[in-house]
């Protein structure tokens, strides 16, 4: 009755336009847009040919240990050191994502604290609103109960269980129930699995370590045929070897990858400023270096960044490694586009500076 009240609309539209309405520009701060890009309008998107839109999700309603995270998108978005004019050439790559590839913010998605079932409905409609107008949508988080509604929103598009989800994380986040309740940081890959959505066989965890979940929780996840790489397996066998393993899982009977970056998959002491540190993880610079290649070699539909919690953040540390976890992602997209389109894109391995 209340969502009929504020979207007297809503019984004539069941896919949920009003939800479009609650949009906001920056729910926790300033007016700003990624790294100064335009900004769009979700309600009309259709025709303007995006090919990425930001989405904010300022959403810590799910943590279970230190809060924070609703601060992230802001924080993703802003903290650079060079002027926010939507321009970054890439060295390595030799592509500028934000002038090659058509890109816009349609600013946050208001999520009232507190109401979680309510926001992560909202998020969802305006995830599946930028997939459905041809777009890849750019979630930055918020706290990782974001993935459900952003990966259920490009599945809706793509094809129910035609994406396969590529998920970099210190935790599985698999487990059943957090709190007593269905929805919080810790269930989200469940509850994606459960509903069809992602094939528990097309999901691919990136970096777990630590002492959580339970042996249970790992029974559930070996029977939906889930690969997880632990942080031994990663040790031992090669970063690169394990992403190799995991792309031909990823593109087997799927249309589509979701890439989820949880930053705490990287060790604290490069990522201090997130909700549940577990020491060990990745470096920075591996961490790059797979978003990276996952953009340049897999065709990404949707892509979010979650658990940025900058009140934990020392020296902007994990601003920054967000910001550029997002344009490393980018890079790589715009990359692939010139392969595929017959061009002869930069190798990012050659010497930088040719006819020397
Ligand atoms: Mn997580």
């Amino acid at each position: 009755m209340e969502n009929d009240a504020e979207n007297p609309e809503g019984a004539e539209n069941p896919e949920g336009a009003g939800d479009l309405e609650v949009m906001v520009r920056g729910m926790f701060g300033p007016d700003v847009t990624f790294l100064g890009v335009p900004r769009a309008e979700l309600g009309s998107l259709d025709g303007l040919g995006l090919d990425v839109v930001f989405l904010g999700a300022p959403f810590d309603s799910g943590t279970s240990y230190r809060p924070g995270a609703r601060f992230g998108p802001q924080a993703i978005r802003a903290t650079d050191y060079l002027p926010h004019d939507g321009s970054r050439p890439h060295l390595a790559l030799g592509v500028d994502p934000l002038a090659e590839l058509r890109v816009a913010d349609a600013g946050d998605v208001l999520m009232p604290p507190g109401e979680t079932q309510e926001s992560l409905r909202r998020l969802e409609a305006a995830v599946h609103a930028v997939a459905s107008a041809g777009a890849i949508p750019v979630i930055l988080g918020g706290d990782h109960t974001i993935t459900w509604p952003d990966a259920t929103g490009v599945a809706r598009h793509t094809g129910w269980g035609r994406v396969s989800l590529i998920h970099f994380d210190a935790h599985a986040d698999t487990a059943d129930i957090q709190f007593g309740s269905l929805y919080g940081h810790g269930t989200p890959m469940r509850r994606l699995i459960e509903s069809g959505a992602v094939r528990g066989d097309r999901f691919l965890q990136i970096g777990l370590r630590g002492y959580w979940p339970e042996p249970p929780v790992l029974a559930w996840m070996a029977a939906q045929q889930m690969r997880s790489f632990e942080m031994s397996e990663i040790v031992s066998r090669g970063l690169d070897t394990c992403l190799s393993d995991a792309f031909a899982i990823a593109v087997d009977e799927c249309d589509g990858v979701f890439l989820s970056v949880d930053v705490d998959v990287v060790d604290p002491g490069m990522a201090p400023g997130t909700g549940t540190p577990e020491p060990g993880g990745l470096t920075t610079r591996q961490l790059l270096d797979a978003v990276r290649r996952i953009a340049m070699s897999l065709p990404l539909a949707g892509i979010d960044v979650v658990e940025v919690s900058p009140p934990y953040d020392h020296a902007e540390v994990t601003a920054f490694l967000g910001n550029r976890v997002v344009l490393e992602a980018l890079s790589g997209i715009a990359w692939r586009r010139r392969q595929l389109a017959g061009d002869q894109p930069r190798r990012p391995d050659a010497p930088l500076l040719e006819g020397r």
